[in-house]
């Protein structure tokens, strides 16, 4: 198990589109191991790949109470998603600091393999609807912050620029 480095909004490699994992392998039970270690560590209640720089389709979360129901996603697809929507704040692991509101379904169904292998439904509702949407906007290059005003997302984006240099004068 080790500790994955999370990628920091504006970086480019965010908005790397992932592609299908091809098998669900030794390496990849790896990724998801390390990948849900990470999200806990960090307290946040989903992590994609694309967050770790690794670009492609799966993504790990956790939106129980109890912080003790671990899920991987693989290879998701939606295959219903509800009429009605909500508007929720936001925040995101490659984002420290902020949040902001965006309007998601209220519900989605999608399907998707576990780290076995096997194909499994996830019905969502609340966070956890709100989580894969977030999360799946991740596997095709999307930061939550691209659904905010220019306004809000360059004062985000002017702030951590600047605190990314600080750290880095910092170090040396
Ligand atoms: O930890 C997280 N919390 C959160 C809160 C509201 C809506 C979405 C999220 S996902 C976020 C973790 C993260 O950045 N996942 O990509
Ligand atoms: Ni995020």
């Amino acid at each position: 198990m080790s500790l994955l480095n999370i990628l920091t909004y504006p970086d480019p490699r965010l908005n790397k589109v992932a592609k299908p994992v091809a098998a669900i392998d030794a390496r990849i039970q790896q990724l998801a191991a390390d990948m849900l270690e990470t999200m806990y560590e960090a307290k946040g209640v989903g992590l994609a790949a694309t967050q770790v720089d690794v670009h492609e389709r799966l993504l790990v979360m956790d939106t129980s109470e109890e912080r003790d129901q671990p899920l991987v996603v693989i290879n998701p697809r939606v295959v219903w998603t509800s009429d009605d929507v909500v508007l929720g704040d936001e925040g995101c692991l490659s984002v420290p600091g902020f949040s902001g509101d965006v309007e998601r379904f209220a519900e989605i169904h999608i399907e998707c393999e576990n780290a076995n292998g096997d194909t499994y439904k996830i019905e969502a509702t609340e966070l956890q609807a709100v989580c894969i949407q977030h999360e799946m906007d991740h596997l095709i290059g999307k930061v939550y912050v691209e659904y905010l005003s220019p306004l809000k997302r360059g004062r985000i984006k002017t702030k951590l620029i600047k605190e990314a240099k600080e750290a880095q004068k910092s170090e040396s």
